[in-house]
């Protein structure tokens, strides 16, 4: 069966939205094989980030990861990984859809509530670096 990671961001943990980003997956169908409530260091966030390390917004981005603590799962299910993104949404939730989680619950690509794997292989190397 495939797995995706997913995690709610530090905006969507303070926030209170953990629950029901879970709810929504689990109402899709999605199996929950793990989930952990995590504080990154910088060297991790920026290990899980390394794609876009020569992006403007990085560092922003790192010093957002880190602000706060993450939720981590493991969700497990039929094409996982398409199947979580259809769930998230567009990365700007200005683009995202009404209905998906990003589309609902979140305003600005900077702080967008929730982060999921975005190929088989992204899968595999978040998965290592957050639960082993
Ligand atoms: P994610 O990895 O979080 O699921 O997002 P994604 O694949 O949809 O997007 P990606 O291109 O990997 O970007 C990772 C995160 O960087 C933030 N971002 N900020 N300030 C900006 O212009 C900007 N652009 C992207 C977003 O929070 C995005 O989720």
């Amino acid at each position: 069966m495939d797995r995706t990671f997913v995690m709610v961001k530090p905006d969507g943990y303070a926030r209170g939205l953990v629950g029901r980003i879970m709810a929504r997956f689990e109402e899709k169908g999605f199996r929950l094989v793990d989930a952990k409530v995590m504080q990154l260091s910088r060297e991790h966030a920026e290990q899980h980030y390394e794609h876009l390390r020569t992006k403007v917004f990085f560092d922003e981005l790192v010093d957002f990861i880190v602000s706060g603590p993450i939720f981590a799962m493991i969700w497990e299910g039929k094409d996982a990984v398409k199947n979580a993104r259809a769930l998230i949404g567009a990365t700007n939730p200005s683009d995202a859809l009404a209905g998906t989680i990003r589309g609902d619950f979140a305003i600005d690509v900077a702080s967008n509530i929730i982060h999921g794997s975005d190929s088989d292989d992204s899968a595999e190397r978040e998965i290592k670096l957050f639960f082993h």
